[in-house]
């Protein structure tokens, strides 16, 4: 708190020399008193990256995941939770910024040396916490602009984007998850540091507890792991609890059971300070799985605009405030979270730009959520289709009739593609019916059909008008733009368009 805030006239100068000084004793010595137990609640995000919404124990999962399952048991478990995109970059842009991730020019993944970033201007939740007085921590996967600054780019740093401290990775830990040669530890490179990514982060919250915290702040804790994006490394001794599955699914398993160890000791940090009631805590997947399996008995994987790919699985725990040992089936997400937290926080969102959620604080309450007035929008240049639209119980997807292989790496003719989108081929799905989006209701529901294609049409036209033009980007068919690896490319693209 500032001391600066204290509004006294005083007289004459002699005045003011000799109270003035009194006066702001006082008040500092009260504040700091007050300060001592903050009212405001410790804000912890953790993020899993690629992990499907069916992958956790709690969600009938087979991975062994002991410390989510009993935040899930004891907290509130959602069972309709949904990204803000079904890819890494964009995804945290909608959970950072709570718009859709076409809004700040965020279409996909953002590849190494790239001019697709998130923009300076965006208001993260990070910094919407500060104003209310938050030391706030990046810890873990970036993934929203060169790290470190790469001067030919000059791209916003975490501390640019609100982030007092910040440990992280530009984008997957190299050369996998067994002892990362690429963290950035405020802005400096730490060279290769021994371990797992994810214990490796559990380490870094544990150091910034105990040198950097300030007890008389609250807190914001951004948590990205990295597990278990690929190329995936798990410790041998969590691979053989898996002796029943191929290789490679053991090694998957495994490796999101390593990050819930690493979650377990962060939030045994928090218990063992007392901290545990009066923080927010918060567990995401940042979009559904590349696994066939893991994403429930939803429709596709990553990166498809299909429930597999943009579904995710969503923890809250507040014991102070929301109570727990509840499931709920209400419909919510990514960009939902920043309105929620600023409420909870009373900050006020800026009236300058459009927001694409609503506050979940009346249902994380214990009451009912308003009803949603905008649908949720999933716009994802590369894959077929392109867009996905949920408004109550329907989803409308929508394809383009252009069957140009689209590239990994916005190229430079990805762009005016997603400039002059045009979708031409509609699917409709009662997802409450049909989670598995097998029976297209296009021909048989005319008239949903209909008005799900007018709100598609107004809401897609609103968001293209803010979103961004990037120039200088790589050209189209070079290995930069396919990040080489073309075969991966055509074959997402085709993977519909055949059926
Ligand atoms: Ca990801």
């Amino acid at each position: 708190m500032s001391c600066s805030g204290g509004k006294m006239k005083l007289d004459s100068f002699s005045m003011k020399k000799l109270i003035l000084p009194l006066v702001i004793f006082l008040f500092c010595g009260f504040a700091n008193a007050q300060d001592k137990i903050p009212t405001q609640p410790n804000i912890l995000i953790l993020l899993a990256d690629d992990m499907g919404s069916g992958d956790l124990g709690c969600y009938g999962g087979a991975a062994r995941t002991p410390n989510l399952d009993t935040l899930a048991a004891n907290g509130i478990k959602f069972n309709n939770s949904y990204s803000g995109a079904p890819n890494c970059s964009p995804a945290r842009v909608s959970l950072l910024t709570g718009r859709m991730p076409a809004r700040s020019g965020m279409y996909s993944y953002r590849p190494p040396e790239h001019a697709m970033h998130m923009a300076g201007e965006e208001l993260t939740m990070a910094e919407v916490l500060k104003t209310k007085g938050y030391q706030t921590v990046h810890i873990g996967k970036w993934h929203l602009s060169s790290l470190p600054q790469n001067p030919e780019f000059n791209q916003p740093q975490p501390n640019e984007q609100g982030f007092d401290y910040s440990l992280g990775t530009e984008n997957n830990a190299e050369p996998s998850h067994f002892n990362p040669i690429n963290f950035i530890r405020n802005g400096v490179a730490l060279g290769e540091v021994p371990g797992y990514a994810s214990q490796l982060l559990a380490d870094e919250f544990q150091l910034w507890f105990k040198t950097e915290r300030k007890s008389d702040q609250p807190f914001f804790v951004y948590l990205p792991f990295h597990e278990p994006h690929a190329k995936i490394v798990s410790p041998p001794e969590l691979i053989a609890n898996y002796p029943d599955v191929d290789p490679k699914s053991a090694n998957y398993f495994a490796s999101i059971e390593n990050l819930d160890i690493a979650v377990g000791r962060v939030l045994a940090t928090l218990k063992e300070n007392g901290l545990d009631k009066n923080t927010l805590v918060l567990f995401a997947s940042d979009h559904g799985s590349y696994r066939m399996g893991s994403n429930r008995d939803f429709r596709g994987l990553k990166a498809d605009v299909y429930d597999g790919g943009i579904r995710v699985p969503l923890i809250v725990s507040y014991p102070d405030a929301f109570p727990g040992k509840r499931e709920l089936d209400e419909t919510v997400w990514f960009p939902d979270l920043l309105p929620t937290v600023s409420k909870l926080v009373g900050a006020k969102l800026p009236k300058d730009r459009a927001y694409d959620g609503m506050s979940l604080l009346p249902l994380l309450k214990g009451g009912r959520l308003k009803t949603r007035k905008q649908p949720m929008l999933w716009f994802f240049y590369r894959g077929s289709p392109e867009v996905a639209m949920r408004h109550g119980n329907y989803i409308l997807t929508a394809r383009s009739n252009d069957s140009t292989p689209r590239t990994h790496g916005l190229s430079d003719l990805d762009m005016p593609f997603i400039e002059n989108f045009e979708a031409e081929f509609f699917e409709l799905y009662n997802v409450v019916k049909d989670p598995s989006q097998k029976h297209d209701l296009a021909y048989e529901s005319p008239e949903k059909l209909g008005e799900m294609k007018s709100r598609y049409l107004a809401l897609f036209e609103a968001t293209q008008k803010d979103s961004v033009v990037w120039e200088g980007l790589p050209a189209y068919g070079s290995a930069k733009a396919n990040h080489d690896k073309p075969a991966e490319f055509l074959r997402n693209q085709e993977r519909f368009l055949d059926k």
